[in-house]
């Protein structure tokens, strides 16, 4: 099927005129603003509510489609969705971003420069928040009936600024100017409890003297591409359950009345900043059960609206947990069903398992999420008894078939040593009838690491699910210049069925596609390189190779493997001129979690290496560093396109899936890489002469450790990699506080190099002069990029979802006509 890029549904207000009516009517009626005063934030804003007229009648279309056909649905819950922004987003959806460019054109308005001013909107960390955002868009183009379910935060990501070389966080309010896209549903609210205890009434459980809070719901449409369904995000935001407390207020105290509105509102402030390691503070834990219990309780009202019993559960509703961080809504359903609805215990765990299905995405120990059982006594009395019943119940059915007491301990959710907590991942897996990972090498570890007795006991409950992208947002909108290219050799349908890109292994050879190949990803080099002088006062060459790395900083991403090949390039150009030839601008952005030291430290490291090489006339353009600074999904689409080189060189077996590598690939860049991941699927894909993999596998990583690994005999060994560390810690990169750099030094040296960054350092090195070799052949290396994108099909989130639809959900794709 071939779609052209823009396209007619039979709607009313698509043609030119209408569409410049429709702007004029919003600018004056909605933003209140006249045409001659109007800022370039109102034609933004008037645009956006016309492209969301649009889209109203389809939502409407959707819902009512819905309830027509009894459609079962999918609730994914997520503490994260990190969707950027909308407005380039919609219009690609409804086919009209031209029309929407001519129309704002003739009111002198240029389209781009307002692009850039909507915000993103950043209510996730990193990979797993914008998963779920690629999730959503793939479903909605599905007609898969989903909803996103998830926290309103005030304040997303924080903002990242660079001051002397270090990250500085900023709060993000990222509300100030409104959210058109947004629709405010104040008559949808749920009463949220927390602390309090339990009382017992006959057979019954109530739960009494709870602080309250108010969940209040805003709805976001998410458009399908090219269809007439679109779903809907619905996140909460919290609300104080009595505008002030009347109490205080009677007792002349305004001020402490108007503290704890305050107080309860908090739950919904802020997102955590921790990408991979949980916070274990207790604010995070009100939001979870927050945002988890306005779900639950929305989800089986709306069931409630057209059934009468719970029988239909399993068969309507899905419920999907997005790591363990909406765990809670497995106790909450359990009490609801138990507590509000008299279920009994067998009918209410049965429907449990049914409905849920779970998907984790990291193995690393420190990320496992517990809860400490006072602290959960404390806030969620309640589910503390439900979990505690659980146990019980699953404990016993272990010890009947035969379990150790060995086994036992290790799959208790309790967890017994030291202070006692209760595992939230083992309580996903116990209730859900689908456990998965997010990449085929990713899906077995976790069944020999983490899962290991779980995966014995059930074996059938576990699979993989690689993750995948839009190519809509990371291709379509991101790259306009490659999309041209493939449009005229493939044809336009790949925006739908990514696998049409097969079709350019047939033409890539062809000089004239080559030629155009190279011709997109110069201009996007250019766009890259005009906003890094606009924003950063830098001259970047636009002839040279681009090696990117953008990901949020983590000692086990090993941003520090890379910086040590880009001062062993340095001193490669300076201590031995001629023995560099091809010019390379390596670009490096991603934030820190705010409370991650070492992380912040590498960032100050990555920006002083930057100003000491851009700043070295011997190196000239040879060589260029750039930290770009508040990495996002805007700056992602802008970066992406310009790479050449994508640097995925997490430690073997430490990088769940990454997402980042497939939106590389797709758009024609080379990968560096380790066996980690979806790497090793890429490499499947693209065939080993496409790709520049190198360093320790999986069981390699883990026999190093075992062995003893002496990170300082490797050192000792290599000289030039000796001297790129003794340039780091004797202040080669910090003339002015030489001592600065010197517990990076120590990390790698002293302190044990935990992901292995030594060991893997001379095939990095090797596997970098592989690359420059193959540049120097620009066409052959365009051919094998072509290749990259030709083999991407498979890494579309369509395909993804096509099996989270089909195997774990068991939805079925709405009925709707076109
Ligand atoms: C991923 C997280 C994560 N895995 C805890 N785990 C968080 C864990 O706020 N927290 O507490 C936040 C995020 N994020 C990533 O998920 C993996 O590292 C990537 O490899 C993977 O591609 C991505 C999506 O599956």
């Amino acid at each position: 099927m071939s779609t052209p890029v823009e396209f007619e549904f039979d709607a009313p207000g698509r043609d030119l005129e209408s569409l410049k009516r429709s702007i004029a009517n919003k600018l004056m009626f909605v933003v209140g603003k006249d045409p001659e005063a109007a800022r370039p934030e109102d034609w933004l804003h008037a645009a956006a509510y016309a492209v969301r007229d649009q889209l109203v009648e389809r939502w409407m279309t959707t819902t009512r489609a819905q309830y027509a056909q009894d459609a079962k649905r999918v609730y994914y819950l997520s503490m994260e969705f990190l969707i950027g922004r909308t407005f380039s987003n919609a219009m690609l959806a409804v086919g009209l971003r031209e029309r929407v460019k001519q129309a704002l054109a003739d009111f002198g308005v240029d389209i781009d420069a307002v692009t850039e001013l909507e915000p993103d909107a950043a209510l996730g960390n990193g990979g797993l928040g914008r998963l779920a955002a690629c999730f959503l868009d793939s479903m909605a183009t599905l007609n898969i009936p989903g909803f996103g379910y998830g926290i309103r935060y005030d304040y997303g990501m924080f903002k990242q600024t660079i001051v002397d070389g270090r990250q500085v966080e900023v709060p993000d309010y990222w509300l100030t100017h409104g959210n058109p896209w947004e629709f405010t549903r104040p008559e949808v609210n749920y009463r949220v409890q927390f602390g309090g205890h339990v009382v017992k009434e006959g057979d019954a459980y109530k739960w009494v003297d709870s602080h309250d809070v108010q969940a209040m719901a805003y709805d976001t449409i998410i458009p399908g591409y090219a269809t007439r369904a679109t779903n809907t995000l619905r996140l909460w935001s919290a609300k104080a359950t009595q505008e002030i407390d009347l109490g205080a207020f009677n007792r002349g105290n305004y001020m402490a009345a108007v503290e704890t509105k305050n107080h309860s509102e908090n739950v919904s402030r802020v997102l955590y900043p921790d990408d991979s390691t949980p916070s274990g503070r207790e604010l995070r834990l009100h939001q979870e059960y927050f945002f988890c219990s306005a779900s639950v309780q929305d989800l089986l009202r709306r069931y409630l609206r057209t059934h009468d019993n719970f029988e239909n559960l399993p068969n309507k509703v899905s419920i999907h947990l997005n790591d363990t961080h909406p765990v809670l809504a497995i106790p909450e359903l359990m009490r609801l069903l138990l507590d509000e609805h008299h279920l009994s215990w067998a009918d209410a765990w049965r429907l449990c398992q049914g409905v849920f299905s779970y998907t984790n995405h990291t193995l690393m120990h420190e990320a496992l999420e517990t809860w400490p059982v006072e602290m959960m006594g404390r806030i969620l009395p309640r589910h503390l008894q439900i979990i505690y019943d659980i146990n019980a119940q699953f404990l016993h059915q272990i010890s009947l078939s035969g379990g150790s007491p060995e086994l036992l301990r290790k799959v208790s959710l309790v967890d017994e040593a030291g202070e006692r907590r209760v595992r939230m991942a083992y309580l996903a897996v116990i209730t859900s009838h689908s456990v998965n990972g997010v990449s085929a090498l990713h899906s077995e570890l976790m069944k020999e690491s983490i899962f290991f007795d779980f995966a014995n006991l059930w074996p059938e409950r576990f699979n993989n699910k690689t993750n995948g992208i839009t190519p809509r947002r990371w291709l379509a909108q991101a790259n306009p210049a490659l999309s041209a290219v493939l449009d005229k050799q493939v044809g336009t349908g790949w925006r739908r069925d990514l696998t049409q890109l097969s079709g350019l292994n047939a033409v890539l050879t062809q000089p004239k596609v080559i030629d155009a190949f190279q011709g997109a990803k110069l201009a996007n080099k250019q766009r890259l390189a005009a906003w890094v002088q606009a924003h950063m006062g830098l001259t970047i060459p636009t002839d040279a190779l681009y090696d990117v790395q953008v990901k949020r900083i983590h000692e086990y991403k090993r941003q520090l493997l890379n910086v040590l090949h880009v001062v062993t390039r340095y001193l490669r150009i300076i201590n031995n001129p001629g023995s560099v030839t091809v010019p390379r601008v390596v670009v490096f952005a991603g934030k820190a979690a705010s409370a991650y030291h070492m992380a912040k430290q590498i960032i100050h490291l990555i920006n002083n290496v930057a100003s000491v090489i851009n700043n070295d006339p011997r190196v000239g353009n040879l060589l260029k560093v750039v930290f770009i600074p508040n990495y996002s999904v805007s700056l992602a689409e802008r970066i992406i396109p310009a790479a050449d080189l994508s640097e995925q060189i997490s430690t073997a077996g430490t990088e769940a899936s990454g997402t980042g590598n497939m939106k590389f690939a797709l758009n024609g860049a080379l990968t560096i890489g380790t066996l980690d991941g979806a790497n090793v699927e890429i490499l499947e894909n693209v065939g080993a002469d496409n790709i520049f993999i190198f360093g320790l596998t999986t069981p390699q990583v883990a026999a190093t450790r075992a062995a003893g690994y002496q990170p300082r005999a490797i050192a000792e060994g290599n000289p030039e990699l000796n001297a790129v560390l003794e340039a780091i810690r004797d202040g080669a990169f910090s003339p002015d506080e030489p001592g600065r750099f010197q517990s990076i030094y120590d990390l790698l040296v002293n302190w044990g190099d935990h992901y292995l960054l030594l060991a893997d350092y001379a095939a990095y090195i090797a596997a970098q002069e592989q690359v420059d070799i193959a540049y120097q052949n620009k066409e052959a290396w365009s051919v094998m990029a072509l290749r990259n994108v030709a083999a991407m099909g498979p890494f579309s989130a369509d395909r993804t979802i096509g099996e989270y639809a089909d195997k774990i959900w068991k939805s079925k794709p709405l009925e709707l006509a076109s």
